[in-house]
C-alpha cells in the first residue's frame, strides 16, 4: 500500500503523484456517493477509471454555484446525516445561503490546515491570537478558532463588533495576532485613534486578513497604522472556509495554495479552456480529500493566477496572486472591465484621503455611471472648497488614465462611508433596484 507522506517543500512530482492518486480516490466516491456527479459524468461518458492522469482532470464536469443551489439543501453532501458533525453557510448576498457540511475527519483535516495557514503567517504556540473574524454559520470565525488551537497558541475569541471593547481587549489581554478583515482592521486603527491609542506601541505582530478584496496599498495603511506585518489569506466556504491558502511571513509574495488537499486549475471564463501558470484568469478547485463536500472542477469566479516556481520560504507547493476581483463582481462601464479592486489601488495612491470608498454604479438611459465617493481626511476636509475640487479632478484623471474610464469622484467628510465589522460593501449597484 503507498502512504501518503507530505510536506510543504517536497519535490514537485511527488505532491503530483499523491494530488492523483487522491483526486482518483474522490472521483471515485462522488461516481458512487453523488447522483449529481453520476449523471453529469454519464453525460460526458466518463468512467472513474478514465482519470489516469492529472491532465485527466479536464475530462471532469465543472460544477457551479447554481448547481449547488439546485441541491438545496442537502442533495450534494456525500455522507449520511449521522456522519456530519457541523454545517456552515455561504455568505451569499443574494437568494438563500448555501450549506456546507463537514464530517470529523473533515474538520480534523481543517484545523490542520488552519494551523499550517497560522504558522506560514509566522505564528507558534506562544501567540496570543485575538480572533475577530464572526463565529457563526460564516466559516471566519470557528476556522481560525481551531487552527489556533491545534497550533497550540492561545485564542481570544472575540467574534465581529463591540469596536471599543475590542481595542480594550487588545490592550489589555496583549495580543501578539490579530485576524479579521483588512476592512475591520482599518476601521479598528480608525477607533482606536479616536480613543488615542498608540496601536505600533501594542504587542501586535502579525495580521492575518482576508475574506475580501484588499490592495497592497491597504497592507502597506495597515501595516503602519497597527504596526504589524499584514498577510493575505484566502478561502471559501463551499471549498472549506478560510486556509485554502496564504501569504508566507518570508516572502509576503503570493498565497501558498494547499495542493495536497486542494486540486487548482485557472481557466479562461469565457472559453472555460485552461490557461497556463502566470496567466489571469478563474479559479477552479477540485477538493481532493472532503468527505462530506466533494466538489469536482468547483468555479470560484475569483480571479488570480498561479505561480509553480518555489518559494524563497522554501515551500514547493503552488501560489496564487493577490485576488483581482471576481468574475461576477466586474463592473462594465461603457464597455471598458473595471474591477474595484483597481480603483482602490489608484486611491491609496494619492496623499490627502483615507482608504474608505464606496462605487456608486448608476444608468442613465443606455449610459452606466460609475461615481467614486472617497472620504478625504481630516486635514484635507479643512482645505479649501477650491483644493478640493483639485484633489476631486486629479483623482477623477488617475482613475481615467489607469482604466481609460471617465469616473464621477465625490469627496465626502472623513467618517461618512459606513464601516463594517465583517465584509465591506464597496459597490452599491442602482442599476439592480
Ligand atoms: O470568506 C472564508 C474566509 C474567512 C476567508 C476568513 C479568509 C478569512 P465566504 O464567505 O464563502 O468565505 O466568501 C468567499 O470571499 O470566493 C472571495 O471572493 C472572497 N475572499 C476570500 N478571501 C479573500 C481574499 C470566506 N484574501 C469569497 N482576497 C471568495 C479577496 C477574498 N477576496
Amino acid at each position: 500500500m503507498i502512504r501518503d507522506v507530505f510536506s510543504e517543500t517536497m519535490p514537485r512530482e511527488d505532491l503530483e503523484a499523491l494530488q492523483l492518486r487522491r483526486l482518483q480516490a474522490v472521483v471515485e466516491r462522488v461516481y458512487h456517493l453523488v447522483p449529481f456527479y453520476r449523471r453529469r459524468m454519464d453525460e460526458l461518458e466518463i468512467k472513474p477509471e478514465h482519470i489516469r492522469t492529472l491532465e485527466d482532470l479536464e475530462l471532469l464536469p465543472f460544477t457551479a454555484k447554481q448547481d449547488i443551489r439546485d441541491n438545496y439543501p442537502y442533495g450534494m453532501f456525500a455522507t449520511p446525516m449521522d456522519q456530519i458533525v457541523r454545517i456552515h453557510a455561504s455568505s451569499g448576498t443574494t437568494g438563500k445561503p448555501t450549506p456546507v457540511a463537514y464530517t470529523a475527519r473533515d474538520l480534523d483535516i481543517w484545523s490542520e490546515l488552519m494551523a499550517r495557514t497560522l504558522a506560514a503567517a509566522g505564528a507558534h504556540r506562544a501567540d496570543i491570537i485575538h480572533n475577530a473574524y464572526g463565529y457563526g454559520l460564516f466559516t471566519g470565525g470557528l476556522g481560525f478558532h481551531y487552527g489556533a488551537e491545534r497550533l497550540g497558541a492561545t485564542v481570544i475569541p472575540v467574534s465581529g463588533g463591540q469596536t471599543r471593547r475590542q481595542i480594550m481587549l487588545l490592550q489589555d489581554f496583549g495580543p501578539t495576532v490579530i485576524t479579521c478583515t483588512p476592512s475591520f482592521a482599518l476601521y479598528l486603527a480608525e477607533v482606536g485613534q479616536e480613543m488615542g491609542v498608540d496601536f505600533p506601541g501594542l504587542k501586535l505582530r502579525v495580521g492575518v486578513f482576508g475574506a475580501e478584496p484588499w490592495t497592497e496599498g491597504m497592507r502597506t495603511e495597515i501595516e503602519n497604522r497597527l504596526g504589524l506585518d499584514a498577510l493575505d489569506i484566502y478561502g471559501l466556504s463551499e471549498i472549506m472556509g478560510p486556509g485554502v491558502s496564504v501569504e508566507c511571513i518570508e516572502a509576503k509574495n503570493g498565497l501558498h495554495l494547499f495542493e495536497d488537499h486542494f486540486l487548482p486549475e485557472i481557466i479562461d471564463p469565457a472559453t472555460l479552456n485552461p490557461l497556463p501558470p502566470g496567466e489571469i484568469g478563474e479559479l477552479v478547485i477540485t477538493t481532493l480529500t472532503r468527505e462530506a463536500f466533494p466538489l469536482l472542477r468547483y468555479r470560484t469566479r475569483d480571479l488570480t493566477a498561479l505561480n509553480k516556481a518555489p518559494c524563497q520560504c522554501g515551500r514547493t507547493i503552488c501560489r496564487m496572486s493577490r485576488l483581482r476581483g471576481r468574475s461576477d463582481d466586474m463592473l462594465i462601464i461603457r464597455g471598458v472591465n473595471v474591477f474595484p479592486s483597481q480603483i482602490e489601488s489608484v486611491i491609496m495612491e494619492v496623499p490627502g484621503v483615507a482608504p474608505h470608498y464606496q462605487l456608486i454604479v448608476s444608468r442613465e438611459g443606455q449610459l452606466d455611471n460609475l461615481e467614486v465617493q472617497v472620504e478625504v481626511d481630516e486635514a484635507t476636509f479643512s482645505d479649501e472648497v477650491k483644493q478640493l475640487q483639485a484633489l476631486a479632478q486629479k483623482i477623477q484623471k488617475q482613475i481615467k488614465d489607469y482604466l481609460t474610464v471617465s469616473v464621477k469622484v465625490k469627496l465626502v467628510e472623513p467618517r461618512s462611508i459606513p464601516r463594517s465589522e465583517g465584509k465591506a460593501k464597496r459597490v452599491i449597484d442602482l442599476r439592480q433596484q
